[in-house]
């Protein structure tokens, strides 16, 4: 069977600081293709909606699969889905990913015919069984399928990470991913889940809270077949367990790999685990993200974090010793005063770390969905994209977002622009000898896309698509593992 599989555009925010190859749908890919199907696979984020048309109408595929995983997303794959639906009439149409996930029947029916399918969870096993399946008219087989008709067996956890090693060489133009410096950058999965819970966060509930770990020696092969001199760990938290980091290491040294690294961990983690850090740098980890998120002990403690800010500024003096780069997150809340942007400006100022702020928002699938007793300002699934404020603004909106781009560009003044062009002006030469232009041409987009203005009248654009408001806070009873998309087989029970 002939299928087309796409991930949908850039957010608009994230386009500034990275680009990264879409990992998942790259997996499914060759899920679909060791199958037996001829696939194609068309990633938004480096081409143009023409692209897309002219591949349904040159290529005629049978199924088309969309990667749902941002819910900004949403009214984009269904435009998608219409205009696979329109011009190859027969097509199968399905989406499947992280938002889909937990948002399938409403999907369904924005869609109105023109998707016909959710496949919720991970997607490596269940599409090539869906793939088999509709032809039949046996959807409601497959696990994780969910159409307007009814849902099939619960999705269920792959056994093993180490197949299907993703499909790199169907993307085209692969020197347009980036991420900061690291120009052009390939991504790599070694573990996937978290063991924590924060009540922010969606990527523990999709995976039930299970952890799962990938073989050291599949890793380091699939390392060593990248062309990319660089590489973006795409784990939520890297090198939780030493001894699993320690092999990797090893594997990767034993062949002789040699790339630059950039990787997301909990401050925790590192103080914990320092050494497998220490021998990472050795191996050319160069940046280190860390989701700080608050500055004070009851923002930690109503997110969840388990981390004191002591232990944070703890892990930050480690990586400065190591010699590590930093990027910190920091959660802006909605509810935020002048008073409080200026504490986080001189904060952040004051610290050599690249410091980012997202805001504050409540995600379907998160613990904060059910028990943000707040009221969200917005059900328009574009702004939910952690840089517009969807719940109510203490500050005037358009003064918010003034504080937010101020914040941001006060923060940013270290690393983008003039400044940041001639500290890195070694790798931006050495950039610009291979081709590579995504760094530089970064340093000098933040005026032009972050705007406070932009973000305002962001709220003004017509809405299609309204997301279903979260129930009530507090009207329901719920236990996490109502919110679990998989689940493992000893399921962790606690009640929101
Ligand atoms: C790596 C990552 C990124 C990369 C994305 C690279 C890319 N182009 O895909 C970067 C750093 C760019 C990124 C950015 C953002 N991210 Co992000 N990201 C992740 C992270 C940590 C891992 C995703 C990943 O690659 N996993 C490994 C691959 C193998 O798995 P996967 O992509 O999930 O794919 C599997 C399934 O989802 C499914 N699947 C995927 N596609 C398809 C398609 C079909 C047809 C089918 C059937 C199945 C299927 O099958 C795949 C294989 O099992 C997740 C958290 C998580 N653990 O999922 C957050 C996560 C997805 N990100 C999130 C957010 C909010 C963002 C940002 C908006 C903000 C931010 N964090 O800065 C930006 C915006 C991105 C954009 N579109 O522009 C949220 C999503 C919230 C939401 N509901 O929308 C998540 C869940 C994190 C969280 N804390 O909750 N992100
Ligand atoms: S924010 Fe990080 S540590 Fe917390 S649950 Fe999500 S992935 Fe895990």
């Amino acid at each position: 069977m002939k299928v087309l599989l796409v991930h949908p555009s850039c957010l608009l925010y994230s386009e500034i600081y990275l680009r990264l190859e879409p990992l998942g749908v790259e997996r499914v890919a060759q899920a679909v293709r060791a199958a037996g199907h001829e696939v194609r696979l068309l990633d938004l984020q480096v081409l143009r909606h023409t692209d897309y048309v002219r591949m349904l109408t040159t290529f005629q595929p049978e199924a088309v699969g969309f990667s749902g995983n941002y819910l900004a997303n949403v009214p984009e794959i269904i435009g998608l889905a219409r205009t696979a639906k329109t011009l190859q009439p027969q097509c199968y149409t399905f989406v499947g990913g992280h938002s889909a996930s937990f948002i399938a029947q409403e999907l369904l029916h924005h869609a109105a015919g023109a998707l016909d399918c959710v496949l919720r969870g991970e997607g490596e096993s269940s599409t090539p069984q869906l793939l088999t399946a509709f032809p039949d008219g046996a959807v409601g087989t497959v696990p994780g399928a969910v159409t307007l008709e009814g849902s099939g067996p619960p999705p269920r956890l792959l056994d093993d990470l180490d197949q299907h090693a993703p499909a790199r060489d169907l993307l085209a133009k692969r020197h347009k991913y980036f991420i900061g410096a690291l120009d052009p950058c390939a991504s790599i999965e070694m573990s996937r889940g978290c063991p924590w819970d924060c009540t922010f966060c969606s990527a523990w509930t999709f995976y039930g809270r299970s952890y799962r770990q990938r073989s050291p020696d599949a890793v380091a092969e699939e390392l060593a077949r990248i062309q990319e001199p660089h590489v973006f760990i795409v784990d939520d938290v890297a090198f939780i367990h030493p001894e699993h980091g320690m092999a990797i290491g090893q594997a990767i040294e034993r062949r002789g790999i040699r790339k630059l690294y950039y990787l997301e961990t909990r401050c925790d983690v590192l103080l914990r685990n320092r050494e497998v850090f220490a021998y990472w740098k050795r191996l050319g980890l160069l940046y280190l993200f860390l989701g700080i998120e608050a500055l004070d002990a009851e923002t930690l403690l109503l997110h969840r974090k388990r981390v004191t800010l002591h232990e944070s500024l703890e892990a930050l003096e480690v990586a400065r010793q190591l010699g590590l780069i930093v990027a910190i997150n920091l959660i802006a809340d909605p509810d935020w005063d002048r008073a409080q942007f200026r504490f986080v400006q001189e904060w952040a100022a004051s610290v050599p770390e690249i410091v980012h702020l997202t805001v504050n928002t409540p995600y379907p699938g998160t613990e904060t969905w059910h028990t943000e007793a707040r009221k969200l300002t917005t059900l328009d699934y574009r702004l939910f994209d952690v840089q517009h404020a969807v719940l109510p603004t203490r500050l005037p909106l358009p003064e918010f977002y003034r504080e937010v781009v101020q914040t941001q560009a006060i923060l940013n003044r270290k690393h983008l622009g003039m400044r940041a062009l001639w500290g890195a002006s070694r790798m931006v030469l050495s950039h610009l000898a291979h081709g590579q232009t995504n760094f530089l041409r970064m340093l000098w987009k933040f005026p032009r896309i972050y705007n406070a203005e932009r973000q305002y009248a962001d709220h003004s654009r017509e809405v299609t698509y309204a997301l279903s408001p979260p129930p009530v806070a507090g009207t329901q009873a719920l236990k996490t593992t109502d919110l679990y998309v998989h689940r493992p087989k000893v399921a962790q029970r606690r009640t929101v």
